[in-house]
């Protein structure tokens, strides 16, 4: 393309520029039946943390009502709620799981 509509370009003119996409919290709900162990191995399996990190935002859901297992753009963030909620589900536990823009 021309160097005109470079992105970030000295040519770039104010209506080409994009914002950055935004970036979503998903967050964990606490709830009275999931069990916590449980909820450890959903952050160690869909959110990459290891026993210690994962046991963490475990407790912090479970004191406080909510916790953030990480921030993603859209699609990532909306899948990553969509899993958890289907595994949850597939184990019958009552764990919820949803997202919010950050
Ligand atoms: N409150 C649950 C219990 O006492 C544990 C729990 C933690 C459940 C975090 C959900 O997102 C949650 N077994």
């Amino acid at each position: 393309m021309a160097e005109k509509h470079e992105e970030g370009g000295l040519l770039a003119p104010e209506h080409t520029r994009v914002k950055p996409p935004p970036l979503y919290r998903v967050v964990l709900l606490n709830d009275d039946y999931t069990p916590m162990e449980f909820v450890v191995q959903v952050l160690q399996k869909f959110f990459a943390m290891d026993h210690e990190q994962a046991t963490r935002i475990m407790l912090k859901v479970h004191t406080e009502g909510v916790g953030v297992c990480g921030i993603y753009p859209r699609d990532i963030a909306n899948t990553k709620v969509e899993q958890v909620l289907q595994y949850a589900r597939a184990h019958q536990h009552p764990l919820q799981c949803t997202m919010e823009e950050s």
